[in-house]
């Protein structure tokens, strides 16, 4: 009886929501309550808060469709949700009930929610920021729907190989029950590919033949924080269009007959695991395009049911391009309007330029997606012949702007010449889209300068714009750091239902930076989560490291642009510089605590190498006695989301130190700040804006500036001065390496040749002042503890901009047009 009344509205109170449970593990689960264990009880509790998210995306749903507001759609192909039940108890304000419930059912409700597999359908920042936009779309009442893959393998899990090599592992997230997604067997789309496209004139074309594909739906529902709103993520499976080929199967061909099977399902097996790095596999095409026909033409069902003319679609649809893996998106709603709508082309591309947006997330050249025109002409080749239609109508603008500029119209082609020729999604993107940005100010700015300098001045500076990224307080901050986040909430006295929806009112805690028992308790608090990551440390890798010292974290992609090289080269300088001391000399040094996580692509050699030189650092130095308790190395295998939440309330500073002008934002410095870690950075992303905001005082900035770099460059290639010349406490720390310190040397050697020759990424350049910066942060924690704090509190307390309610509400008003529409139950 309890559990039906829960099914009609959402049990709050203790003793429904434990019927609810028991209703699961006795019905859904088939199982008993007095044998189950943590995984058991943790997929009974998921169901009953699966139940409660159902009724009001329901609600929600219902009410969009009845009230047909404007909808923004956010296309990613990544978006890395890490866990969900916490969260989903923080939104929806049961958290207190469950624990309750799950100890009255003799369970601790963190074990279950620790039993939960991260959901990794993403490599890095920018599946992340997938994950905090949707949070946000929804905390903020927004019509925001997102639609992505159902990939069957997550981002590989990382092994450490006794070596210290990276081994890859697969993810099979799906193989335990997903209680957070809702198959929609009823929501299938056809998808086309390869086959021959005909023009017939006017613009329009027939495709026929070739593969079909049947995409079909999952839904997982995203609660708004202390909203009834509860928006969708829309994610495509593949399955084989017509099951197999009975003719084979009955001719005994059993291989024929499932190969189609195979094929469809390949699709969506897997998560590409390259951040910022381009492959141009076709399966990797075949997912775009999949993913963009399946999304657009269910975009286009919901916008059939309010019966407007298509010159309306704009006002009644967005779309935002989450980089230019959605690009494809483009002309596929071309194909949708010209081919099968009669749409004319005119009209048709008014219409397509006023639907989407583009955001880009990297000027790195190796990023930049590329597609080889005999590829898509392969896969897809209605497609090609719309790019071809578009990028002519395109460069006969440009040529009517400057007639006879021959290199301008090679500049600003959509299709690079060369053997093969090939396609420049990032243009596609920025001619389909009426407006283009970048993630930080900085970033912005080089994109307007660099790689699209001749499209803003074709189009004029206003199409090109920022939005700065932001990150999610609900995750990062009130779950990640309960005890920090219950203080802001006595002190500020506002109701976390209240700041931490407008971040700007952390403001409130400026004052208290000079209240010495506010500081003492705000110190406790980094202490404890300290103590939780050391257990953590020691737990699951067996080394002890003091929660006294100086939590230092580097944890985000393995990257030669992102220089983890710095780090483990500036502690092997701190390594030697210790050696060199005499026993009370070292009884001076601030202890530190260095902690690396993160994945290299698997293909990466060099980003490979890397994670094996720190795990080789880190041994040599936690077998040497003489660094006891003062310097210790860790490196946290397998880095994801859920170990991000233990590790960044535990920093007192973490680095972010790419080459200036190379990280387009950075997201993991916004979430360190608001927990009170201070900021170890080069001049680059996002570090920029956060100085700004926090002072500069309060972050230890270092390195060359973005002007600097071409000429260093260009200086390291055509005049090379010997590491020696240029950094001899640098050259100092090469011979280590080389000298067989940390094993065998000729493993090392091609890391060692990059800094010596080339040093593309300007390692040498950077490293004195580096080790200067880090002596800072030295002095700066031992000698002035309490003014330590005092730049901790400060920092928290201006961090409001960097919520990504600001940065989607941005987008919605300024973007997308859309209003909040809040669901009333
Ligand atoms: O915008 C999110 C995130 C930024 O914070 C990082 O700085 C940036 O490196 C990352 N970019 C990518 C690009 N990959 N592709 N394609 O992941 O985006």
């Amino acid at each position: 009886k309890a559990w039906k009344a829960g099914i009609r509205g959402i049990p709050t109170n203790v003793s429904d929501i434990t019927n609810a449970i028991v209703y699961h593990v006795q019905s859904t689960l088939a199982r008993q309550a007095y044998n189950l264990d943590n995984m058991g009880a943790y997929q009974a509790v998921a169901l009953s808060v699966r139940d409660d998210l159902i009724v009001k995306w329901n609600e929600t749903q219902m009410q969009y469709t009845r009230k047909q507001p404007k909808r923004a759609y956010y296309l990613s192909l990544e978006f890395l949700m890490g866990r969900t039940l916490d969260n989903a108890l923080l939104n929806l304000g049961l958290k207190q009930q469950y624990k309750t419930a799950t100890h009255k059912l003799g369970f601790n409700l963190e074990d279950l929610i620790d039993s939960e597999r991260d959901a990794a359908l993403g490599n890095g920042g920018l599946g992340r920021l997938a994950a905090c936009y949707l949070d946000s779309g929804a905390t903020m009442e927004l019509p925001l729907w997102g639609y992505g893959l159902r990939y069957h393998y997550g981002l590989f899990a990382q092994h450490i190989a006794p070596d210290g090599s990276q081994l890859e592992a697969p993810d099979p997230w799906l193989d335990t029950d997903n209680p957070w997604e809702i198959p929609r067997q009823d929501v299938t789309i056809d998808v086309r590919f390869y086959g021959h496209a005909e023009r017939i004139g006017n613009g329009k074309a027939v495709w026929t033949g070739g593969q079909e594909v049947l995409a079909v739906a999952y839904d997982v529902p995203i609660p708004g924080y202390a909203t009834n709103t509860v928006n969708n993520l829309r994610l495509w499976d593949a399955k084989p269009k017509r099951g197999f080929d009975l003719n084979s199967f009955n001719a005994g061909d059993y291989d024929r007959a499932i190969q189609e099977n195979s094929s469809a399902e390949t699709l969506t097996r897997v998560l590409y695991p390259n951040d910022n790095h381009m492959l141009g596999k076709e399966l990797r095409l075949k997912q775009q395009a999949f993913w963009c026909a399946a999304s657009l033409s269910d975009i286009i069902r919901r916008f059939k049911q309010v019966e407007k003319p298509w010159a309306e679609f704009p006002e009644y649809v967005s779309i935002q391009l989450n980089d230019t893996h959605p690009t494809i998106a483009i002309p596929e709603l071309m194909r949708i309007l010209v081919d099968e709508e009669d749409v004319p082309w005119a009209d048709a591309w008014d219409i397509t330029t006023k639907t989407f947006f583009y955001t880009n997330h990297t000027v790195l050249p190796e990023a930049l997606e590329k597609w080889a025109v005999p590829l898509i002409e392969h896969v897809l080749p209605r497609h090609l012949q719309i790019i071809y239609d578009i990028n002519a109508a395109f460069l006969q603008a440009v040529e009517r702007k400057w007639p006879n500029d021959r290199d301008r119209l090679t500049r600003m082609s959509l299709i690079q010449e060369g053997e093969p020729k090939q396609v420049r999604m990032a243009y596609l993107a920025t001619v389909g889209s009426t407006k283009v940005n970048g993630v930080a100010e900085l970033h912005s700015h080089l994109l307007r300068e660099t790689i699209l300098r001749d499209f803003v001045d074709f189009f004029g500076k206003s199409k090109f714009v920022n939005v700065t990224n932001g990150v999610t307080p609900r995750r990062w901050l009130d779950q990640c750091n309960p005890g920090l986040s219950n203080l802001i909430t006595d002190t500020i006295k506002k109701p976390k239902a209240v700041w931490l929806k407008d971040l700007t009112l952390l403001k409130g805690l400026e004052p208290f930076t000079e209240d010495p028992v506010f500081r003492k308790k705000w110190a406790l608090i980094k202490h404890t989560n300290k103590k939780h990551l050391a257990d953590y440390i020691k737990t699951h890798l067996g080394i002890t490291v003091n929660p006294t010292s100086l939590f230092d974290i580097m944890i985000k992609r393995i990257h030669e642009y992102k220089r983890q090289s710095l780090n483990l080269l500036g502690v092997i300088h701190r390594y030697l510089a210790i050696k060199a001391m005499t026993p009370a000399e070292r009884k001076k040094v601030n202890p530190r605590v260095v902690i690396f996580g993160g994945k290299a692509a698997p293909g990466y050699f060099m980003a490979k190498l890397i994670i094996r030189l720190i795990v080789n650092i880190a041994r040599t130095i936690d077998a040497d006695p003489d660094m006891k308790d003062i310097l210790t190395v860790v490196f946290v295998p397998d880095y994801s989301v859920s170990l991000a939440e233990i590790l960044i309330p535990a920093s007192d500073i973490s680095q972010h130190i790419s080459t200036a002008g190379t990280e387009a934002s950075g997201t993991s410095n916004m979430k360190f700040c608001l927990n009170g870690g201070l900021l170890l950075g080069t001049v680059d992303g996002a570090n920029i804006e956060i100085a700004e905001e926090v002072d500069s005082n309060n972050v230890f900035f270092f390195g060359h500036l973005t002007d600097a770099v071409e000429d260093l460059r260009h200086q390291h290639k055509y005049h090379p001065i010997a590491v020696e010349e240029r950094s001899p406490a640098l050259a100092a720390v090469l011979k280590e390496i080389e000298g067989g310190r940390f094993g065998d040397a000729g493993v090392y050697q091609p890391f060692v040749d990059t800094i010596r020759t080339g040093d593309y990424y300007l390692v040498t350049d950077d490293f004195d002042s580096y080790v200067e910066a880090n002596k800072m942060v030295d002095e700066a924690y031992v000698k002035d503890p309490e003014e330590w704090t005092k730049k901790t509190i400060l920092t928290v307390s201006r961090m409001g901009k960097f919520s990504s309610d600001r940065a989607i509400m941005t987008y919605a008003e300024e973007f997308w047009n859309i209003e909040q529409f809040p669901i009333k139950i």
